[in-house]
């Protein structure tokens, strides 16, 4: 029997979901217009004040807000309530190497593990679970939000962190863990060590919520099989929250937004203008009830499409298909959002020309990231255990913006082929989408 963690809201009917969002709309925008300068220039600059905004029919008067804006107004800039009732951030990559760092209240963080115990609960989550949080915990929201969700269903809760693996399966088989949390790229690893170690007798596992970078139908029926369990999707990011922005049910297509928290939109990435209904686009979120950091109209820059199609798992929430692609230049490598503007930007402080070019593959289910990068015709005259030195300096420089390995290699000047029209910065051989 399908299980709910709010079922009056989880199940609410559309007229109700439309009254919350009404109503929230209005107060949200009333409360960013007289608290947060930055949102007020905005709303100035486009001729639209609280007054004009009655319901959700009027959300497409608001002005979009962008990454760009949470790098212009970094790092207070947004906030919508002073420091002292915040009591966390969270943060990930921005553009150009400033990260962007949402902020929460208490009762910010309490909605947001609601949002995270309700994507446990539909995949048969219970108090009689062992769930194992292999995301990573501290800035990035996985491991926290998934914890909290954790929690609050009243699971045990193994609070993991991502690597480590042989501490990873031993936990899993002594503790009998039951679901379990990670990247999908992470579930397709951890799959082949219980698969090669011969411990799938050992495991009692039953589901998996794998989420936060794409990952194709075939990867989710290879870990499937090699765990026998139900692998199920969960999306989310920092911006609005973390993980739990929306989550797959027993039908295994397509998740559910939480939509009294959250106004999903599509537009045309191109004009901005409003979709209707079935038509693919870049998905834009309005936070409806955060309190420290609600954005508005928010360009997540993930192309997707939403259906209203009733759902055999009884929620009445709007439901996202997968991301089918980006409409700006982010990849996610080993989970983390990677910039091409970001690795240039290392090079050209290190005094390496723009001519760099950025490789991503996939081996054994895990992601490689190398940066081919041309030399100074000065530097290449050097000897070769000087090459190898500034590579080792290069991949460190890289370490620190990125927070991930990226093998370096120096190549002769010249020697990346150069494009007539918009230079080939990355190639990527993993075809996720
Ligand atoms: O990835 C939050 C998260 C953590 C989601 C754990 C799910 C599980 P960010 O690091 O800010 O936040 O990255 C957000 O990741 O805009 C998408 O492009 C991508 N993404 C997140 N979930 C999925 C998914 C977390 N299920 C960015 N499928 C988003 C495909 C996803 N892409």
């Amino acid at each position: 029997m399908q299980k709910y963690y709010q079922p009056e809201i989880e199940c609410a009917s559309q007229e109700q979901i439309k009254a919350w969002q009404d109503e929230r709309l209005v107060e949200t925008v009333r409360r960013v217009y007289e608290n947060v300068p930055y949102y007020r220039a905005k709303m100035e600059a486009k001729g639209v004040t609280p007054d004009d905004i009655k319901s959700t029919a009027d959300l497409h008067k608001l002005p979009f807000l962008t990454k760009d804006d949470l790098r212009d107004a970094y790092p207070y800039g947004l906030m919508a309530k002073p420091v002292k009732d915040c009591v966390r951030i969270q943060s990930t990559s921005g553009t150009t190497g400033r990260r962007v760092v949402a902020f929460y209240t208490q009762h910010d963080i309490d909605l947001w593990e609601d949002c995270c115990a309700r994507a446990i609960m539909a995949v048969g989550g219970t108090e009689e679970d062992v769930v194992q949080v292999s995301y990573g915990y501290g800035l990035f929201t996985g491991g926290p939000g998934l914890n909290g969700g954790s929690h609050k269903v009243g699971c045990l809760t193994l609070p993991m962190s991502s690597g480590n693996t042989d501490r990873q399966l031993q936990f899993m088989c002594d503790l009998g863990t039951t679901i379990l949390c990670c990247t999908p790229s992470y579930a397709a690893y951890l799959a082949e060590s219980i698969h090669e170690k011969g411990l799938r007798d050992q495991i009692k596992l039953k589901a998996g919520i794998f989420g936060a970078e794409a990952w194709t139908p075939e990867m989710r029926r290879d870990i499937e099989e090699k765990l026998g369990i139900k692998a199920y999707d969960i999306y989310g990011l920092t911006e609005i929250s973390g993980p739990g922005v929306s989550f797959e049910c027993s039908e295994q297509a397509g998740m559910h937004i939480n939509e009294d928290h959250f106004i999903a939109e599509i537009i045309d990435p191109k004009t901005g203008e409003v979709l209707p209904e079935g038509e693919k686009g870049e998905l834009v979120f309005t936070s409806i009830t955060k309190e420290a950091f609600p954005l508005i109209r928010y360009r997540t820059k993930d192309i997707c499409v939403l259906t209203r199609k009733p759902c055999s798992c009884g929620r009445t929430h709007v439901k996202m298909s997968k991301p089918m692609g980006r409409s700006d230049d982010m990849m996610i490598i080993k989970g983390v959002n990677v910039f091409p503007s970001q690795v240039e930007a290392v090079l050209m402080k290190q005094g390496y020309p723009a001519n760099y070019q950025i490789l991503v593959s996939r081996e054994n289910n895990s992601d490689k990231m190398e940066v081919h990068v041309e030399m100074t015709p000065e530097m290449f005259s050097d000897n070769l255990s000087h090459v190898s030195a500034r590579e080792k300096e290069l991949e460190s420089a890289l370490k620190a913006m990125l927070g991930i390995y990226a093998d370096v290699k120096l190549v002769a000047p010249k020697s990346i082929a150069r494009s007539e029209g918009k230079a080939v910065r990355v190639v990527d051989t993993r075809n996720l989408y």
